[in-house]
């Protein structure tokens, strides 16, 4: 098969994939997310540093006090699912509270 053909078939296989995300790909969102179960600062702090190192996060702040986490995320590369599913394996009690569509 020659490289091009292979480029030209890796393209028409990416396309439909592509075409049901959002226009807008590479934008990330935000989310609000309950986060129950943190006992102190180093909870929070492991958190933070656990998801913000997934694929498709570009930040996540984590709020003791409230027991929230703002996290910015792009929907291409990372869904909520997989940051709720993150924070839950590492012993905490994590939920959706708000999605946001846009970062503002
Ligand atoms: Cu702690």
């Amino acid at each position: 098969m020659s490289k091009s053909l292979i480029g030209v078939l890796s393209v028409c296989l990416l396309l439909p994939v592509l075409g049901c995300q959002r226009s807008a790909d590479a934008e990330p969102v935000s989310a609000q997310l309950s986060i129950s179960g943190m006992t102190c600062e180093g909870c929070a702090n492991g958190i933070e540093g656990t998801v913000s190192k997934m694929k498709g996060v570009r930040s996540i702040e984590v709020d003791l006090e409230s027991e929230t986490a703002v996290v910015a995320y792009v929907p291409a590369k990372c869904d909520l699912s997989k940051i709720t599913r993150k924070i839950n394996g590492m012993g905490f009690s994590a939920t959706v509270k708000a999605e946001n569509p846009t970062i503002q």
